[in-house]
């Protein structure tokens, strides 16, 4: 793997792990949103979804059971957010993800201090696990992964349509 095929999977990887998380480091513009309503699930989030849910599992399903579990779901954070603390100061500032500085993120914040500690991040992290485990088995299936990941796109297209 050359320097640049590195760096532009650990873009991929951010992306997708911030849009199953929060937080982010994603870049709304290369999302071609051609319908401004959030609810209506469109055909490019929908496969947009389906493929960053499979980068999602192949990269933290460690164990290849097809879902995810607490623990993996938590390594997926730490992952996340060593990739979007460009300076590793273990913040993760507003300044390096305006775009996506969301409801999520905001809440994530607890100290209201405009950035993410660690200690906030994993926190929020458990809490967000519980919310995105809809059937309560203590795992997130692919479809759970997916459906979190759909809403955040949409989430997304429609602040990126507000612009
Ligand atoms: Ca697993
Ligand atoms: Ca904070
Ligand atoms: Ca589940």
């Amino acid at each position: 793997m050359n320097a640049s095929t590195k760096s532009l999977s650990v873009q991929v990887l951010v992306m997708c792990v911030l849009a199953l998380l929060t937080a982010a480091c994603s870049k709304p513009e290369q999302y071609r949103p051609s319908e401004p309503a959030a609810n209506i699930l469109n055909p490019a989030i929908e496969s947009h979804a389906e493929e960053l849910t499979v980068k999602v599992f192949d990269k933290f399903d460690t164990n290849r059971d097809g879902k995810l579990s607490e623990s993996e779901y938590l390594r997926a954070v730490i992952v996340m957010f060593d990739a979007c603390d460009y300076n590793h100061d273990d913040l993760i500032d507003k300044d390096h993800c305006p775009g996506n500085w969301d409801d999520e993120t905001i809440e994530a914040d607890s100290d209201k201090d405009q950035s993410i500690s660690f200690a906030e991040a994993v926190k929020f992290a458990i809490k967000t696990f519980e919310k995105r485990d809809t059937t309560h088995d203590g795992f997130l299936s692919r479809d759970e992964v997916k459906a979190s990941i759909a809403a955040k796109l949409a989430v997304q297209q429609a602040k990126h349509h507000a612009n």
